[in-house]
């Protein structure tokens, strides 16, 4: 397998990090998204990262990877066994990735009109997300894709935005217990800045 990304992605870190959760290697191509090579757009025509390729398929969406992920290695599991479960977790990952993916770029990037617009958005949904974060453990019980979505986006918020900041604090003590996890720590702790 294949893995095109850029390194501080949140959506390739997420790749990054289900891999990492089941042991599985692949060829690495790291991305500069302002200069995209002519092989990523062949694979991916909107040149968007990640994109992971299996034997000859591009996979361009990090939730289709993850689908992917899970059905070549169901274990360790990244999803509960019980369908009830699993629907309750894909739910949370679709909240999580749309109550805050589309804030980060203008939080990061945007005029201050943006930010501020951004910054209202990230609070109200992490504040939402509070109401339902457990006392222990992660997000959906064992640690699944609901944590992989989540964790890369509050990695990068800035500090005044990070839910201990805002005064979540069940969110707070699930970001400790995230960020401290061997395949959370490595992909979101380390590694250069290119976007
Ligand atoms: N829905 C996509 C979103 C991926 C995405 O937004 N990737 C960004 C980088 S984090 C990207 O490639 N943007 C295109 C660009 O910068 O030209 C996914 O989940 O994989």
């Amino acid at each position: 397998m294949e893995l095109w990304h850029a390194w501080t992605c949140p959506y390739s870190q997420r790749v990054r990090i289900a891999l990492a959760e089941k042991g599985l290697s692949v060829d690495e191509h790291v991305v500069d998204l302002a200069n995209k090579p002519a092989a990523l757009l062949a694979l991916n025509p909107a040149g968007g990262v990640p994109v992971l390729v299996v034997d000859g398929l591009a996979i361009p969406d990090s939730s289709l990877i993850l689908q992917f992920l899970e059905d070549r290695a169901p274990e360790p599991a990244l999803l509960p066994a019980d369908p009830l479960g699993r629907a309750r977790t894909r739910l949370l990952y679709e909240r999580i990735t749309s109550g805050l993916g589309p804030h980060l770029p203008k939080l990061l990037r945007g005029s201050d009109d943006e930010k501020e617009r951004a910054g209202q958005a990230v609070v109200a949904a992490l504040t939402a997300l509070e109401r339902d974060a457990p006392e222990e453990g992660f997000l959906a019980g064992p640690f699944s894709i609901a944590d992989i979505a989540l964790a890369p986006f509050v990695a990068r918020l800035p500090r005044p935005l990070r839910p201990a900041s805002l005064g979540l604090p069940r969110l707070a003590r699930w970001e400790a217990r995230a960020l401290a996890r061997p395949s959370v720590a490595a992909v979101v702790g380390l590694g250069p800045r290119l976007t």
